[in-house]
């Protein structure tokens, strides 16, 4: 049996820190943060960063207008957590794509403001699982730090007897005003697997742009790229540590298929996602706790 945490429970957590409430949104509860410095938004389902809008700025992230809240489908847009996989499970096809924690409910365990800004920790109830039979023995926080910057967290504990593999990524739709006029930089040189064109192995020269659908897993990159919109005039840069990936995700013309996008909605976000995929994949030995962590900031040009 899933147990959600109550709309009490979190705003009693959330009570004794200024800048924050919490609010019933569609179906799901929703934590948002308004503060001098920044304003921002978190579902607990998926522990969902929705929005991220730093002082003088537009909001950073972009979500489907056509996505909706609980239902037990992934959230199209903001921050989805891809965890305890990335992409299909490698051999049950029941499985949800990008594992369950983007679509199972978490709790909020922690909320502080400070001079950096609002900090909230999430954690996924061991028994959130809404796949039958997927017991792991992972026990995985979320933490965010909302400011000028914002600063995520994901750790995962292995609290079994036996090295556990993860891929995972925090799959980030960072809204543009124009995908094909955008273009990512710190890519030069790195080899990724083009699933745009059968996953057939290529390298990387220089700025990477977004002129057609676009699926660029770079299973190692450089730990920094910087997303530039010449058309909002800002540079968004994007910092990884502890995984060695970047995934570059545009459905171009392709979205027509996506019944959560709607006509156009394509060219008004690029997914850069940082994480630990493919031939990077991570191994948590038992009692070891893995760490991945992105760091985004914005500048005005
Ligand atoms: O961004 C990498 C990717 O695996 C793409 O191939 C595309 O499937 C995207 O994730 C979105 O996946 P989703 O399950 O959220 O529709």
């Amino acid at each position: 049996m899933t147990i959600t945490q109550s709309l009490v429970e979190a705003r009693s957590l959330c009570a004794k820190v200024s800048g924050i409430r919490v609010v019933e949104r569609g179906n799901g509860t929703v934590i948002d943060i308004a503060t001098p410095i920044v304003r921002a938004s978190v579902a607990l389902q998926g522990a969902h960063v929705l929005s991220w809008v730093p002082k003088g700025q537009t909001d950073l992230l972009w979500v489907s207008p056509l996505s909706k809240l609980g239902g037990g489908k992934a959230i199209r847009g903001g921050i989805p957590i891809c965890w305890p996989w990335f992409g299909p499970h490698t051999t049950d096809s029941t499985q949800p794509q990008h594992g369950l924690a983007r679509i199972a409910d978490w709790s909020i365990v922690d909320a502080m403001h400070d001079q950096k800004g609002v900090t909230l920790e999430f954690t996924l109830p061991s028994d959130a699982s809404p796949v039958p039979g997927l017991a792991l023995p992972l026990a995985v926080t979320f933490r965010a730090t909302f400011g000028a910057e914002l600063s995520l967290v994901l750790s995962t504990r292995n609290y079994g007897l036996e090295p556990i593999a993860l891929t995972t990524a925090l799959h980030t739709y960072f809204r543009v005003a124009n995908a094909s006029r955008a273009r990512v930089d710190g890519l030069d040189g790195a080899t990724y697997r083009d699933n745009a064109d059968a996953g057939r192995t290529k390298r990387q020269f220089g700025t990477l742009h977004l002129e057609r659908e676009t699926i660029a897993l770079f299973d190692t990159a450089p730990s920094v790229q910087t997303l530039t919109d010449p058309v909002l005039r800002r540079w968004i840069t994007i910092q990884r540590h502890g995984g060695m990936s970047t995934v570059v995700w545009n459905p171009g013309a392709n979205a027509v298929s996506m019944a959560d996008i709607a006509p156009g909605g394509s060219a008004e976000f690029v997914c850069v996602e940082s994480g630990a995929i493919g031939q990077s994949s991570v191994t948590i030995l038992s009692g070891a706790t893995h760490h991945l962590f992105a760091t985004y900031a914005v500048t005005s040009f």
